[in-house]
């Protein structure tokens, strides 16, 4: 695998980029995916992000592993890091967050006079649910070709119940592939192009990684008991379960490992945090 995607310009486009639009922000909720709390993060943010309260929202805790999640949560605000797990799709864990955004706005409004509205922006690498979030933060349905603001066109604020302000888009950051356990993270989602590493050889990476941190949800939803196996055999095994053979070749690699990659990503093989704290 290549180290595509990561050139000192980009970073400087990302600071830019976000650096323009912080300056008329109160608050930055930094989104990351639940599954994998380490790559889906931006490793500039930190440094972008100094000076301005953050929060950073864990989303798609609906798929995820709940114990694990809570253990990134409490290892979070140990640190002192402000950070919710949320479901950008049910709305489940916005209570929460709006707790949050509103003490943070409070603090600020503390012994001053309110200028004007607390005003907040997204960012985070594509396909966290940035958009996803926006729009329920806002009540707004539909997605991304829904994301026009209100009344007025090119109005770049968007009106929350609580009276605070959100920028209509978010920012964009770039994932960091320089490790090649980053770049296999972000294609076991299917957040980065499946040509970065061909579908075969990404399914057995991901039954090689699910192997190793959950063997179970093999068994639970293929039937296979994966000790003392190869992945190569292992994804033989589903293919000879779910009868996806050719007669003259044998096992259909190719529509297993789609099978594999999709059911994962829909979370068919149940909860799963790719990335545990490491203790
Ligand atoms: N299960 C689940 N899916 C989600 C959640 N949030 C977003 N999604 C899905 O994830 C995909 C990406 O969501 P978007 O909101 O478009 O993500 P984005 O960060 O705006 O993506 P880009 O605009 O491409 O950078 C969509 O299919 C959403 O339906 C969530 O909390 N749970
Ligand atoms: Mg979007």
């Amino acid at each position: 695998m290549n180290n595509i995607n990561w050139y000192p310009g980009h970073m400087k486009k990302t600071r830019e980029l976000i650096e323009g639009h912080l300056k008329k922000v109160d608050l930055v909720l930094e989104v990351i995916d639940a599954r994998i709390p380490v790559s889906s993060k931006n490793p500039v943010i930190d440094s972008v992000v100094l000076h301005k309260p953050r929060i950073t929202v864990f989303n798609k805790a609906d798929l995820s592993d709940p114990k694990e999640t809570k253990k990134w949560l409490r290892s979070y605000r140990e640190q002192g890091i402000s950070a919710v797990a949320v479901n950008s799709l049910s709305g489940e864990g916005f209570p929460a967050l709006y707790k949050r955004m509103e003490g943070l706005r409070d603090l600020k409004n503390k012994d001053k006079p309110v200028k004007r509205p607390f005003r907040i922006m997204v960012v985070g690498i594509p396909n966290v649910g940035k958009s996803s979030l926006i729009n329920r933060l806002v009540k707004r349905k539909g997605t991304a070709t829904g994301n026009r603001p209100g009344v007025t066109k090119g109005k770049q604020w968007l009106l929350m119940d609580n009276g605070m302000e959100l920028l209509d888009t978010p920012g964009i950051l770039w994932p960091k592939f320089t490790h090649r356990k980053t770049g296999l993270a972000l294609g076991f989602l299917g957040s980065i192009k499946d040509e970065i590493l061909d579908t075969e050889s990404l399914a057995l990476e991901l039954i090689k990684e699910l192997m190793k941190i959950k063997p179970e949800v093999l068994w639970d939803r293929y039937r296979i008991e994966t000790e003392n196996m190869t992945p190569l055999e292992v994804m033989e095994a589903i293919a000879k379960n779910r009868g996806y053979l050719r007669k003259a070749e044998g096992v259909d690699y190719e529509r297993t490992a789609r099978t594999v990659l999709d059911e994962f990503r829909k979370g068919k093989l149940g909860r799963i945090t790719l990335e545990p704290l490491e203790e």
